[in-house]
């Protein structure tokens, strides 16, 4: 493997086509470069990557009920919740969602210090020598693409910065698959030498550098620095869904409404899904359909009706989340007044025209439990405008999003 070192001296053909600039192997000269040191880097991700994925895919279970309809359009053949994602216990996509985003932003500069690790041998020249190098390399390329993509989507999405011009929801997952597929190739053909060169511990091989500038730093400094940076991001973002901790989670700022009981996190105010006073006040209908008559009940009637409360979370998908005292009617009850009392799904719509998060598909399962409620209060007092006045939605470990505001009406549909 003294390949590249020979190459540069120059006396290959190869070496007279070598691009100027990064692919000059001398470029990189940092000491601290080692399998020992890229192997190590590699057995946190091997450990903690699998983690971020499995959450990653359970939130898109959590998301897609098995029926059509919620899913977005884009991924609606591809089924891959197997089950229906469950309401207990309710903190469960809280506890999914929260380690996913985590995981995922605390992994930032393992994986980047990751890839430094192995400039060298990105950049190598020539880029193929053989069949089985160039598939080597194509399995690379798309494991490097995938994993720098799901981790910008992912930080864009967190930061509410759609940039990009497609859907992140089907964008994060297809790259998911990109990500798993090359990076089981890369595990397979890595970890025997990964664990060779964690038994050897240190030593100088093919990734040390050409001409080596001086260190100033050692690799365990290195390992260290990268882990004190990984600690910092989990400390400034596990605040989000820790409600004692809020004030800590300074990289995930949110708008909070005013102090009070309805002071918690709101992603959506009313002024910015066009929510009018109007379209809330006292002309308010809550339409239940479904039935074989449309059902209407303002504000009044449904506080009439028997009431319920229970703690339950709204867990965003950005990671952040937070519990508070619901009260409401419960969905199962308002079913029996449409005249579905036991529905095959609800589909539920909001006051908001347009825009993905204007409705929610509910499972028999989501409208049937206890706790699922349409909230008119939280905290003892009606919702503010900015949680959804006149009334919401609030499902046990449902997805934050499809805790739907400013309900409009909802359908049930027969079985
Ligand atoms: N109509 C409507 N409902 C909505 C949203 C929205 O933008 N419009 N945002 C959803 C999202 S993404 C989340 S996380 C929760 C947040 O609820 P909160 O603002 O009361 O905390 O509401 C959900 N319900
Ligand atoms: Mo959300």
């Amino acid at each position: 493997m003294h390949f590249g070192r020979r190459l540069d001296d120059g006396s290959s053909r190869w070496e007279r086509v070598r691009p100027p600039g990064f692919g000059r192997s001398r470029v990189w000269r940092s000491p601290l470069r080692s399998t020992w040191l890229t192997s190590v880097l590699g057995m946190v991700l091997l450990v903690a990557l699998p983690i971020v994925v499995l959450t990653g895919l359970l939130s898109y279970a959590a998301y897609g009920p098995r029926f059509g309809q919620a899913m977005p359009a884009e991924t609606g053949w591809l089924r891959l919740p197997l089950f229906d994602w469950p309401t207990r216990p309710s903190w469960l996509f809280r506890l999914n969602q929260g380690v996913h985003v985590l995981l995922g932003l605390v992994l930032v500069p393992v994986v980047l210090a990751k890839l430094w690790s192995v400039i060298p041998k990105l950049v190598a020249w020539p880029p193929v020598t053989s069949p089985a190098k160039a598939l080597e390399r194509l399995s690379l390329l798309l494991l490097v693409g995938s994993v720098l993509f799901e981790l910008v989507t992912g930080v864009l999405n967190v930061q509410y910065y759609y940039a990009f011009p497609f859907s992140f929801y089907t964008a994060h997952y297809w790259g998911a698959w990109v990500f798993i597929g090359s990076f089981a190739v890369h595990v397979a053909l890595k970890l025997p030498a990964a664990v060779r060169a964690l038994r050897r511990r240190g030593g100088e091989d093919d990734l040390a550098a050409v001409r080596p500038a001086a260190a100033t730093l050692s690799r365990r400094g290195f390992l260290a620095t990268v882990a004190g940076g990984a600690a910092l991001i989990g400390l400034l973002t596990a605040g989000q869904t820790f409600d004692g901790a809020r004030r800590t989670a300074l990289l995930s700022p949110r708008y909070r409404d005013a102090p009070g009981p309805n002071g918690f996190q709101v992603n959506r105010t009313a002024a910015a899904a066009g929510i009018s006073a109007a379209s809330t006040g006292p002309e308010w209908r809550l339409r239940l359909l479904g039935g074989a008559e449309p059902v209407e009940l303002d504000r009044a009637r449904l506080l009439a009706l028997p009431q319920r409360t229970a703690e339950l979370p709204i867990a965003c998908v950005e990671g952040w989340s937070t519990t508070q005292r619901w009260t409401g009617v419960p969905l199962a009850e308002l079913a029996r007044l449409a005249g579905v009392p036991d529905p095959a799904s609800a589909h539920v719509r909001s006051l908001e025209t347009g825009g993905a998060f204007a409705a929610a598909t509910l499972h028999p399962g989501q409208v049937l439990d206890p706790d699922a409620l349409l909230a008119l209060r939280v905290n003892g007092v009606d919702l503010s405008a900015d949680h959804g006045f006149p009334a919401r939605v609030i499902v046990p470990a449902l997805p934050g999003v499809h805790n739907t505001k400013w309900v409009a009406s909802i359908s049930f549909r027969r079985r």
